[in-house]
């Protein structure tokens, strides 16, 4: 289930789960291993995606991020600790980026746009990656 829900700045501090959680994202995506593409939208100031959207952990899939508004915008996907796993870079007006990631565990995952104040003005979504 994909949540593009909206949320005040702290609730995403000092909850994650204290797993140990070895980091193994550093490994070779490769395209032939991709089992979908989520395509997303970037706007002042917020991400859009199919709502619909599932993740499983451990497959491969290709974000996508068109930027449909009229600022730059970047994304970055972070873990429920706030680390960064990957990022699609700086995007103009009408560009499109893509990432291949690969959620090892199950939970909940952020994206953020930290370009000047767009996170502070609510350009971040959350989402599930299920077992
Ligand atoms: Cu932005």
């Amino acid at each position: 289930m994909f949540v593009l829900a909206v949320l005040p700045a702290a609730a995403l501090t000092g909850c994650g789960s204290d797993d140990e959680g070895g980091s193994s994202s550093a490994a070779v995506l490769l395209p032939a291993d991709v089992t979908q593409t989520v395509e997303f939208t970037a706007t002042e100031y917020a991400f859009g995606a199919d709502a619909s959207t599932t993740i499983e952990a451990g497959e491969v899939v290709r974000f996508r991020l068109t930027n449909v508004g009229e600022l730059d915008h970047e994304m970055r996907v972070l873990d429920d600790t706030g680390r960064l796993i990957d990022q699609i870079p700086r995007l103009a007006p009408g560009a499109t980026g893509e990432v291949l990631l690969r959620f090892d565990k199950a939970g909940q995952y952020q994206l953020i746009c930290d370009i000047d104040d767009h996170l502070t003005l609510g350009q971040r979504a959350i989402f599930s990656v299920n077992d």
